[in-house]
């Protein structure tokens, strides 16, 4: 292959890698069936961990297959691009006791990319009960529902706080995904509320559009110095 073919070929390869696909990934959790509190996973190079103070029970399972097909579940369905990228049929349970206020703290981390942190991520829910449950968000939070079922089940009201109207039955196809938009979110952090009359249990996980998995900074350097490189190796070989 002659140089400037092959730097071309480099450029693009290098392009294809970096360039924004418009797809989406989700969480792959780790396998866990320890009821410590606290699951573990990852996506695209950033780790996960999710701890909940719910509960006594301190669920933290991770799951797999079709009870976390978010691509088809009706709770993300319609979702745009849900069937675009690598969505992993999994995600974890959380729980909460009668009576106890709790948060969920998920932070994100890694050693991929530098500033580990991400944008606009979308917050999967299932197994909502016939109870009314509330999430309480950060009030500077920008929040936005993008799907739900049953219909109008769940709301986005003052203070940030999510609440279902205690239609769901507690399946796979109850709940809502709500996305966050912002850039730079290291940690996502929810408060329960207190007025459930029984344990309830909640099936969660996290998508993001991999094109907004900020910021893959090192990527434009490198170019620039692949290029640089292979404009030298090309230079010398024409003085020859
Ligand atoms: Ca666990
Ligand atoms: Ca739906
Ligand atoms: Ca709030
Ligand atoms: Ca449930």
């Amino acid at each position: 292959m002659k140089i400037k073919n092959y730097i071309l070929a480099t450029v693009v390869s290098i392009l294809s890698l970096s360039q924004a696909i418009g797809t989406l990934i989700s969480v792959n959790w780790d396998a866990d069936t320890n009821q410590d509190g606290v699951s573990n996973g990852s996506f695209d190079g950033f780790t996960t961990t999710i701890n909940m103070t719910n509960s006594t029970n301190d669920f933290g399972i991770s799951g797999n297959g079709s009870f976390y097909d978010w691509k088809t579940r009706l709770v993300s369905d319609d979702i745009t691009n849900i069937s675009s990228g690598s969505i992993v049929t999994e995600g974890v349970a959380f729980d909460w006791d009668a009576g106890t206020q709790g948060t969920i703290t998920i932070n994100i981390g890694g050693t991929q990319f530098v500033d580990n942190r991400l944008t606009d991520p979308i917050l999967v829910f299932n197994f909502l009960d016939n109870t009314v449950a509330s999430f309480d968000f950060d009030d500077s939070l920008s929040l936005s529902l993008l799907d739900q079922n049953g219909a109008s089940s769940a709301s986005i009201g003052a203070n940030n706080v999510v609440t279902t109207n205690g239609s769901h039955t507690n399946n796979q196809d109850h709940g809502f995904a709500l996305q966050i938009t912002g850039t730079e979110i290291q940690t996502i952090s929810f408060n329960t509320n207190t007025n459930l009359l029984t344990n309830k249990d909640v099936g969660f996980s996290i998508i993001v559009d991999d094109t907004n998995v900020v910021p893959e900074p090192e990527t434009a350097p490198l170019l620039v110095g692949l290029i640089s490189i292979g404009y030298l190796i090309y230079s010398k070989k024409r003085k020859k």
